[in-house]
């Protein structure tokens, strides 16, 4: 066994003497055995170039990311001294993702691995910075907050929304109060695919000197995009002077593999507000909720950046888009209604009993999801789903709702 030191680069054997011989010498039998367990499971799974995942906000990774989170397997970012390459990569990923964002010079970006923790670290912030435990937040906002109420004891309240789906800002202004640590606003929900209207909140928050976290973890990847294609959507990132984070999520339509999310805060030292002495590993201070993280999501999303560019994540943009117009018609024109207009790849199909036809769908091999506050199924047009998946979709939507007596 050897392999090739990276730092001297030469070549040297494998110091595998902790493992007996018959435990590290790929048994072709034994191997293949494993494999079939595990593939006999995977069976059960649905899986994206299925084309049948509708409901997902995650899709297939770039080819790219694949190649590139093998490369990077052994990788721990909690350990800077020991992969000052990889963390090279992190600060490249991360002027990436403030350049997306339009991040000011005094910011910085901390790598998360999803929205869930995004909006934990952004909440964290804003308790330690404020001292007060209070969060005002739409009634559309993502559960992930739930967690965070129970895991740092704060109190959510909930802002009624429009007849649009969207934050209702009249509300927000009459509640907020001297006990508020932060307002949360969402740039592309989780049920709708919604924007909040973030200028307005944001002018308020500046006013009341309160922390605004924007949740962009699905339309982080989506609403800039969609601006220079002339959607007329509200602006969300940091050229509005009262947002003091966003976090945006690269594993759902940034392409990229699962688990990346990256939370961007307007000052970099806010950081230090979450930061613990970290005296036995190289970094005297360690940031955030994990230790021990790896390199490989952040090095195949920073790959996969690199190589799809602006341009490359705009058409990908302007194609869900395409297929989510086609989908809205073939719907329409099945008799059903949708919820509203979508603003983005994300479509709501009002129904009765929602939870009836998802499971109907899903006997059929087609997963979408039910949201039964809104009495209807969720379909996210992700970059994987073509206008010919679409065309073999509506048949099978169509009989299930003749069967149920949707139409
Ligand atoms: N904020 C928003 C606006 C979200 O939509 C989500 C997740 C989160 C935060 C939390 O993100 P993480 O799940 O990355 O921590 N929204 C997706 C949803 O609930 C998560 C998801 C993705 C669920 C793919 C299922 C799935 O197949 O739909």
């Amino acid at each position: 066994m050897f392999y090739i030191n990276r730092v001297f680069g030469t070549v040297s054997f494998f110091n595998y003497d902790f493992l007996s011989p018959a435990m590290i010498s790929l048994d072709s039998e034994k191997k293949q055995k494993i494999f079939n367990e595990l593939a006999g499971l995977q069976q059960r799974d649905y899986c994206f170039s299925s084309g049948h995942i509708l409901g997902s906000m995650c899709t297939v990774p770039h080819p790219l990311a694949r190649e590139v989170y093998l490369q990077f397997l052994e990788t721990n970012l909690g350990d800077l001294e020991l992969c000052p390459g990889t963390k090279e990569i992190e600060s490249r990923y991360i002027a990436f993702i403030s350049k997306l964002l339009h991040a000011p010079k005094t910011s910085t970006g901390q790598i998360v691995s999803g929205g869930t923790e995004g909006n934990i670290t952004a909440m964290w912030i804003a308790k330690q910075l404020s001292g007060k435990k209070e969060i005002l937040l739409p009634t559309s906002a993502h559960f992930s907050f739930q967690k965070i109420a129970s895991l740092m004891g704060m109190k959510l309240v909930e802002i009624p929304v429009t007849d649009d789906y969207v934050m209702d800002v009249t509300h927000l202004k009459k509640k907020i109060r001297k006990t508020t640590a932060a307002v949360v606003g969402l740039a592309g929900s989780t049920e709708l695919g919604t924007i909040d209207p973030i200028p307005e909140i944001s002018e308020i928050c500046a006013h009341e000197h309160v922390f605004f976290h924007v949740d962009a973890a699905f339309g982080g990847f989506v609403i800039p995009f969609l601006k220079e294609l002339h959607y007329k959507i509200p602006d969300f990132d940091f050229r509005l002077k009262g947002v003091s984070s966003i976090s945006i999520d690269s594993h759902k339509m940034g392409y990229a593999a699962i688990p990346l999310g990256t939370l961007m805060v307007r000052k970099k030292q806010w950081l230090g507000s979450i930061s613990v002495d970290s005296p036995y590993i190289s970094s005297e201070k360690q940031t955030g909720l994990l230790g021990t993280r790896s390199g490989a999501p952040v090095a195949a999303a920073y790959a996969v950046a690199q190589y799809l560019g602006h341009e490359g994540y705009k058409q990908m943009v302007r194609s869900c888009m395409d297929v989510t117009c086609y989908t809205q018609k073939r719907i329409e024109q099945l008799g059903l209604d949708l919820v509203m207009k979508p603003t983005m790849n994300v479509i709501g199909v009002k129904l009765k009993k929602p939870g009836i036809v998802v499971k109907k769908l899903s006997e059929q091999g087609w997963r979408v999801n039910k949201i039964e506050r809104l009495s209807c199924i969720r379909l996210v047009l992700m970059p994987q789903i073509t206008k010919q998946i679409i065309d073999e979709f509506i048949p099978v939507l169509q009989k299930t709702c003749v069967e149920v007596d949707e139409l």
